[in-house]
């Protein structure tokens, strides 16, 4: 039970506060009249049932002003997520959030509202050529990602290609550890006649000065993880000016997984995106993540697992071509 003591000028005003603290439960015990500050006021002694709860956080000091920043942030971040849903969305801004379209991304493309489809055309034909690689390739190109996405077989069929033009390629694998990993590479290289070197990471800047003849230096990594972390691949970079990183990711990657990986190789100077397992996409729509922010332009996609067949230099007109599909829009704008 709750006891408490409340004062007013009458006994309707003390009776009021009663109310208000304790609710209409409460029930007066006393009533007295007291003299306060040299006035006569009424004081009355109410109690209740139940003790009202404690704030669950007490809000105090440095401790308590942190927390409530902290809580202010997250709604912040809860309305920003909420502002998209409660716009208005036109035709084509629900279309293209159907089609997965992640919708950070969609913002780039005009407000949701008034997104219109001549708009967006423009705008995703102006993104798209910034959004391809074109600069000379450097001589020492070194695949980086997870497990498993494609980097050996990008690299040989890349190797390939150059082999196919006459120039002198040679692959340097780093990834020593894997099951398997130097058999599937040296197979590789047999059968499309290039030569081979192995070395562990730590030893990279050693093994380049051996390969000062070849015009290109394709180098395989582990995949990245605990054992092979991100400041493993700076190192690299710091090898030699010649070193530059393409980062491969599988087109069907979800965006919240290439944000997640980009957060944390960001720092690293990434040069370009090598997308495989392009055939696999469905619908073209979760594939808008390359206009994320910060990301690299794409160079090559990989088309599927013939090596060294299936890949291709990225162009703007095969990547306009790609984002329109299951778009309805595709004939009209890729010319
Ligand atoms: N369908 C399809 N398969 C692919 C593509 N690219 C690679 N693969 C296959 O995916 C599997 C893994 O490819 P790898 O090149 O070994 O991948 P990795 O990133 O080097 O793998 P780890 O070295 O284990 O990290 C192989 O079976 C490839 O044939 C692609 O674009 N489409
Ligand atoms: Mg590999």
């Amino acid at each position: 039970m709750k006891v408490q003591k409340f004062r007013g000028q009458t006994s309707v005003e003390a009776l009021a506060k009663v109310k208000e603290a304790l609710g209409e439960d409460a029930v007066i015990l006393s009533t007295r009249r007291v003299r306060e500050g040299g006035k006569w006021l009424y004081e009355m002694t109410a109690a209740v049932d139940f003790e009202p709860p404690e704030p669950e956080t007490p809000f105090h000091g440095k401790e308590g002003f942190s927390l409530v920043l902290r809580e202010i942030k997250g709604l912040k971040g809860l309305i920003e997520g909420l502002k998209c849903c409660l716009k208005p969305r036109s035709p084509l801004g629900e279309l293209l959030l159907s089609q997965g379209v992640p919708a950070e991304v969609l913002k780039i493309f005009g407000q949701n509202g008034d997104l219109n489809k001549e708009a967006f055309l423009k705008k995703l034909s102006s993104s798209v050529a910034k959004r391809v690689e074109t600069r000379p390739f450097s001589r020492v190109q070194v695949f980086i990602g997870q497990a498993g996405v494609g980097k050996t077989t990008s690299l040989v069929k890349l190797a390939a290609r150059f082999s196919c033009n006459g120039q002198r390629v040679g692959l340097l694998s780093l990834d020593t550890v894997r099951v398997g990993a130097r058999e599937q590479i040296s197979r590789y290289a047999e059968l499309l006649d290039l030569p081979l070197a192995f070395a562990r990471p730590e030893e990279f800047k050693e093994a380049l000065k051996g390969l000062k003849n070849w015009d290109y230096v394709l180098v395989d990594t582990p995949a990245i993880s605990a054992s092979f972390p991100e400041h493993a691949l700076a190192r690299l970079l710091k090898a030699s000016p010649e070193v530059s990183l393409h980062l491969v990711l599988r087109a069907t990657e979800a965006a919240s997984a290439v944000k997640k990986l980009w957060e944390r190789l960001e720092g690293l100077g990434v040069r370009s995106l090598v997308i495989t397992h392009l055939e696999a996409l469905g619908s073209s729509g979760p594939l808008f993540w390359i206009f994320m922010a910060g990301l690299p332009p794409v160079s090559f996609f990989s088309t599927g697992d013939r090596v060294p067949e299936d890949f291709e230099r990225a162009t703007p007109k095969r990547l306009l071509s790609l984002l329109l599909r299951n778009l309805e829009m595709e004939e009209t704008y890729v010319a």
